[in-house]
């Protein structure tokens, strides 16, 4: 056999390893996705009631933050998360308004309940049917948000209304804190993470768990800067729960048309995981509180 031909091989048996490697990659990443998926599914099935509302009250997750940091376009990935959502990037119109930059949203005076549908398929499998209403799963509360000039006590008051006002609308089972990555800069990242600490002393006081989540990931530039920010983000919400991720924006995608990135994907639906769990524990005792009064 010529060198030729036998390179010709070597090449060839290359080039199929690596494209049988990529492939099982995908599969597998997939197939995480899909038990996360399910695993949240299970925990919604088995969520309990509060006292005598009726059974199909689904768990709703509260939104905090600042206006401009992500929050609207948080609840936007994690509908296209939840669902399962491939090809082109929607952007609901509710949830993400367009043409704006950072901080330049615009103001939204009321609270906004988002209702998130779930689709849990793998390969011929399917769990859950997205038209049907009872897959109606999760509730997301988009709240208008809190102006970035509020500082210390004056924000702390704004947060404490904002929790009274929701729990006026039916109980909030957990809150997801969002902020922005603030970049490399010091003072930019003092402020935020004093942030991160005054809203959780107030969600902590009213007794409920929080997740925190810092988007616009890639303002950090290094994973190194990101991995620091966590930890000094897990040390001011003393939680451990807190998540640094990109969402899907149309700044982000400018091509309108995106690849899943599973970076995003496993987080957002870690987070919402997490929100399960919180939200389980939370109905239980409330329950247990009125069966004692
Ligand atoms: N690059 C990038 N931009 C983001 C991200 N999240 C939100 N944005 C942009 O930040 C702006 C404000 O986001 P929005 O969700 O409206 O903030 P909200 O006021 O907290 O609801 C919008 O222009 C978004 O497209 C992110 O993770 N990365
Ligand atoms: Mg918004």
């Amino acid at each position: 056999m010529s060198t030729i031909s036998l390179v010709l091989k070597l090449v060839a048996t290359s080039f199929f390893a690596i494209a049988a490697a990529l492939s099982h990659r995908k599969l597998r990443r997939e197939e995480v996705l899909f038990f996360q998926r399910r695993d949240i599914l299970r925990r919604i099935s088995f969520f309990p009631n509060v006292g005598t509302l009726p059974f199909s009250q689904p768990p709703k997750i509260l939104i905090l933050g600042f206006r401009g940091h992500g929050k609207s376009s948080f609840i936007n990935t994690a509908c296209r998360v939840l669902s399962g959502e491939d090809g082109p990037l929607m952007l609901r119109t509710d949830t993400a308004p367009l043409g704006t930059g950072p901080w330049t949203t615009p103001v939204t005076r009321s609270d906004r309940i988002v209702k998130v549908l779930m689709r849990c398929s793998w390969g011929e499998e399917e769990e859950y049917e997205e038209e049907d209403d009872e897959a109606v799963v999760v509730e997301m509360v988009d709240t208008p948000g809190f102006s970035p000039m509020l500082i210390g006590n004056n924000l702390k008051e704004e947060v404490e209304k904002t929790l009274l006002r929701s729990s006026t609308m039916g109980t909030t089972d957990c809150v997801v804190v969002v902020v922005r990555c603030p970049g490399v800069d010091v003072e930019k990242r003092m402020g935020v993470l004093k942030m991160i600490g005054d809203l959780t002393t107030v969600v902590r006081d009213h007794g409920l768990n929080m997740v925190v989540v810092l988007t616009d990931k890639n303002a950090m530039n290094k994973e190194i800067y990101v991995e620091e920010l966590r930890k000094e983000a897990i040390v001011m919400s003393r939680t451990d729960c807190v998540y640094v991720i990109d969402n899907y924006t149309s700044e982000t995608n400018r091509s309108f048309s995106t690849a899943n990135n599973f970076d995003t994907h496993f987080n957002v639906l870690a987070i919402i995981r997490q929100c399960m769990e919180y939200s389980v524990i939370h109905r239980n005792n409330q329950n247990n509180h009125k069966e004692i009064h």
